[in-house]
């Protein structure tokens, strides 16, 4: 099932999420939704909380459109380490329409458990590193802007606004 996305500065994007404590049938059923929420949004990753839910729970595909493309679930996902730094032109689906440039780690490592609850550790680069740093700020109440100045922000939010009650009334603003 396609769930609805929040859209920033919904309250709820601003939580922190309570960790998983048991990967239960539930869990499952909630991480297929997202899978399917992120790939009908052509998404590259989705963080519960932007469906409303304040649970630590990921999921991830950057290469959605390749044969051997991975859908990865992360539950529980903690960054044990950081390497290097990048920057990439960051987008959300909870800001629909905006991107700016972020600095991030180049290469990150993170452990998780996965669907069956097993502890897995995965290192990663590209965009992937990027899409799971993008992922857990969601999981701690925070979004890309909140890396952007104060003034770029200020303009978002006013553009969000504008989008909300266009959405809302069907009128252009
Ligand atoms: O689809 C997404 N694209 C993206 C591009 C650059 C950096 C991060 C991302 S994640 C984003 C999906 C999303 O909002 N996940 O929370
Ligand atoms: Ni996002």
């Amino acid at each position: 099932m396609v769930r609805e996305i929040l859209i920033w500065p919904d309250p709820v994007l601003k939580q922190k999420a309570r960790p998983v404590a048991k990967v239960d049938e539930a869990v499952r059923v909630l991480v297929k939704d997202m899978f399917e929420t992120m790939y009908s949004a052509e998404g590259v990753g989705l963080a519960a909380p932007q469906v409303g839910v304040l649970q630590r729970i990921i999921v991830l595909d950057t290469t959605p459109s390749q044969p051997e493309s991975k859908p990865i679930a992360m539950i529980n996902p903690e960054l044990i380490a950081l390497e290097g730094e990048t920057t990439y032109s960051e987008g959300c689906l909870s800001i629909p329409g905006e991107s700016e440039d972020v600095d991030r780690a180049a290469v990150v490592t993170v452990k998780f458990l996965d669907v069956e609850g097993q502890e897995q550790t995965l290192r990663c680069d590209g965009l992937l590193a990027i899409a799971v740093q993008h992922e857990t700020d969601h999981l701690n109440g925070t979004v890309f802007v909140d890396h952007v100045s104060t003034l770029k922000r200020e303009l978002i939010r006013k553009r969000m606004k504008r989008l909300k009650t266009s959405r809302e009334t069907g009128v252009r603003v």
